[in-house]
């Protein structure tokens, strides 16, 4: 088991487009106990590959208080989207940025669990939200794309001036 490094927007690994897993096998289920302890240890509710860079269709998630309900996701695919949610949306990858998304309240979807075994199933309100802002991690997509252009400029200059405080690195002013 390990703590894995989470990768924080802007940074263009986010962007890439995960690859259907192709054999559920041990080296998979490693990185499924690693995406687990790192989503608890972060701790979050849910969290893709692509957020630790593997570029792979897993996700986690658990929106229990005490984790106790792991839900574990490989190649999920959303079959049905019903209803309208509204959600103050957080993601580990955009630290310290919290903004309401809309969102399907109710969603039906299909996956392998970790045994490798075709699962369906229907989730709804915070579960609902959260498979969906996973499925885009997988799809190289942000909840700061559902933002205003000027929002998320706003979002980008907040969290690269984070990450140069945490490095000490002095500001350097776009040349042009
Ligand atoms: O921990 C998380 N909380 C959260 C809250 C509202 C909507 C989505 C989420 S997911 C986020 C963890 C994360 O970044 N997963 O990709
Ligand atoms: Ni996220």
């Amino acid at each position: 088991m390990a703590i894995l490094t989470i990768l924080e927007f802007p940074d263009p690994r986010l962007r890439r487009k995960a690859v259907p897993v192709e054999v559920v096998d041990e080296k998979i289920r490693t990185l499924i106990d690693d995406l687990l302890e790192t989503m608890y240890d972060a701790p979050g509710i849910g969290l893709a590959a692509t957020q630790v860079d593997v570029h792979q269709r897993v996700l986690v998630a658990d929106i229990s208080d005490d984790k106790s309900t792991p839900l574990v996701l490989i190649n999920p695919e959303i079959l049905s989207r019903d209803g309208v949610e509204i959600t103050e949306e957080g993601c580990l990858s955009v630290p310290g940025v919290y903004e309401k998304v809309e969102r399907a309240e109710h969603i039906t979807f299909r996956a392998l669990d970790r045994d490798g075994k075709g699962i369906e199933m229907e989730a709804r309100g915070l579960l609902a939200v959260c498979v969906q802002h996973e499925c885009d991690h997988l799809d190289g997509k942000l909840f700061v794309d559902y933002l205003s252009e000027l929002k998320r400029q706003r979002i980008r200059k907040r969290v690269q001036k984070a990450h140069r405080q945490e490095s000490n690195q002095p500001h350097r002013a776009p040349a042009i």
